[in-house]
């Protein structure tokens, strides 16, 4: 029976002999094996009792079975909800929640934290650990290496992604079969990506970047990746020589360019570096061509769009730019308050439209409506403008985020929860220049009348309520936030302000 994206990324690889993954003892595994584990990870899941439709969430180490888990989803017609591992209990309740999680797959570490949670929400409860190893593994070491796949359609939910909004919660971005191949077929011709690719996978696997552009494009196109549990600069020194492409955050390649031992003959026989989820400064860009004699490729996505637009694979690489928009990719900028295009050259509002759109939010759809102009393009909250030869610069955010790390950072959430500390009148947080993550997250807070806040204090009561990377790193105490005629706050003034909050 079709499954859309099961037939083109899994099924074709059922014989084949090639390595997919190395991991980082230098072993490998093959294709079929791996393909094979998906059918006992998807027998697994049927198993559990899950059905096409069912949301699988999965908060766990990065692992070969990790990622086999999310062909198992697509091949048993779940819907895979993948989770920052960084996010702590109450964060992941109101993920489980909010999807009505079939199941909820996580470390055995955290057994004792999201058990209960797992067991309100009607969820069952499933492990598996940073070896691959834990009750899945075991009940998917029982099933057949055989899976009758499930039919699936273009429109049908292959994942939903949560995506925090400038107000209120987090919103699960519908992602359909087609939405995910389609973008991987682009990005396959458009970066030449070919059966002899080894590309050195870095990335968590809960985010779009490391999850589907990187490991969907191997896929597809019959490479390998090496697939290594996170960013260690020494491991990537180790493993670079042996890859030909590499995809990265700008933390990436800052991180590398700060060790003297990259050098031209580390690289010299790469093909590829990519960068995108968070601008890569012009900066970079040169100085890593100075380096290593290679012009880094960016592009431009979102969780809610997939990848917009990419510099070109032949053509100029222009730092600063994220390139045209990709085939299949129409954009515009248009002025913010009217909706009114606005000519090549003119700063104002990215929108978009494509088959790597997302459907919109899980359950919210007036959060939906809000994110769509009615002709059907996608509103993304980013700033830029269409160069004179189409291709297209960010130039900042028209909705209220800090990337550090390539990690989002909601303003707003971590707001409400200084608003609540004891002493607090209000607080503004805002995102500064940070030399290792692009930016880093800064909190400045007004004390209600007559009381001093203490800032260490504030940052030990917020650790549990919110995952750490989106914890403050700097706080500072002011009389009042500066607002405009409106009451806003003008956090442009304090992001001047504050902005040597992380200088070196
Ligand atoms: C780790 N920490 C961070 C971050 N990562 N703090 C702020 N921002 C971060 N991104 C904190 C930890 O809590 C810890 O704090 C300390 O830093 C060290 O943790 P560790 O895990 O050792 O950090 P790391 O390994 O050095 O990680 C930094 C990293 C990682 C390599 C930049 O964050 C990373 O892999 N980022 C990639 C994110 C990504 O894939 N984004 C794509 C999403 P303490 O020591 O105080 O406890 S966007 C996307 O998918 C769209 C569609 C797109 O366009 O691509
Ligand atoms: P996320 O929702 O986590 O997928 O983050 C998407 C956001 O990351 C976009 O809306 C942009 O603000 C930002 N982003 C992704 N790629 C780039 C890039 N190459 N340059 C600048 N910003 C980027």
């Amino acid at each position: 029976m079709a499954n859309v994206l099961y037939d083109a990324l899994f099924a074709p690889h059922a014989q084949n002999d090639r390595d997919f993954l190395i991991l980082p003892d230098g072993s490998t595994l093959a294709y079929h094996a791996f393909v094979a584990e998906i059918a006992r990870l998807a027998g697994a899941l049927v198993a559990l009792g899950v059905e096409p439709g069912d949301r699988v969430v999965v908060q766990t180490p990065k692992s070969a079975r990790a990622l086999a888990l999310y062909g198992a989803c697509v091949q048993s017609g779940a819907v895979l909800l993948p989770l920052n591992t960084a996010y702590t209990a109450a964060e992941v309740d109101y993920f489980v929640g909010d999807a009505q999680a079939r199941v909820l797959v996580c470390d055995p570490a955290a057994v004792e934290r999201l058990g209960p949670i797992a067991e309100e929400h009607g969820a069952i409860l499933q492990t598996l650990d940073a070896a691959g190893e834990g009750s899945l593994a075991a009940l998917a070491a029982d099933q057949p290496a055989r899976f009758e796949t499930v039919a699936r359609d273009a429109d049908d939910l292959a994942a939903l992604l949560y995506t925090s909004g400038t107000t209120g919660r987090s919103k699960g971005a519908m992602l359909t079969h087609a939405n995910l191949l389609s973008n991987t077929e682009v990005l396959v011709d458009a970066w030449r990506f070919g059966a002899d690719d080894v590309l050195l996978h870095a990335l968590p696997i809960f985010h779009t970047h490391g999850l589907f552009v990187a490991t969907n494009i191997s896929l597809l196109a019959g490479g390998s990746m090496i697939l290594l549990p996170g960013f260690d600069l020494e491991a990537m020194l180790r493993w670079l020589p042996k890859a030909t492409t590499m995809m990265g955050v700008p933390t990436f390649y800052t991180r590398l360019l700060d060790d003297p031992r990259l050098r031209p003959e580390l690289v010299g026989h790469f093909r590829l570096f990519v960068s995108g989820s968070a601008p890569l400064l012009a900066e970079t860009h040169v100085e890593f061509e100075a380096r290593t004699g290679h012009r880094i490729l960016e592009r431009y996505g979102m969780t809610e769009t997939n990848m917009n637009t990419s510099n070109p694979y032949e053509g100029e690489r222009r730092a600063g730019t994220v390139g045209p928009p990709l085939p299949g990719v129409s954009l515009r900028v248009v002025d913010p308050e009217t909706g009114a295009a606005l000519p090549r050259g003119e700063i104002g509002m990215i929108e978009l439209t494509g088959p790597n759109v997302c459907q919109g939010y899980w359950r919210m759809p007036e959060k939906t409506a809000e994110a769509f102009r009615p002709d059907g393009y996608f509103i993304t909250g980013d700033l830029g403008c269409i160069e004179e030869d189409g291709y297209v610069r960010i130039v900042g955010r028209g909705k209220d985020l800090v990337i550090s790390g390539g990690f989002n950072i909601y303003p707003k959430e971590v707001e409400l929860l200084l608003d609540e500390q004891p002493g607090v009148l209000e607080s503004a947080v805002i995102g500064a220049p940070h030399p290792d993550l692009g930016e880093g997250v800064v909190a400045v807070l007004v004390p209600r009348a007559g009381a001093s806040l203490d800032a260490e204090a504030i940052a030990a009561s917020v650790r549990d309520g919110i995952a750490r990377f989106k914890q403050p790193r700097r706080y500072y105490v002011v009389d009042e936030l500066p607002r405009n005629t409106m009451g806003k706050v003008q956090k442009n003034l304090l992001r001047e302000r504050f902005s040597d909050a992380f200088a070196r």
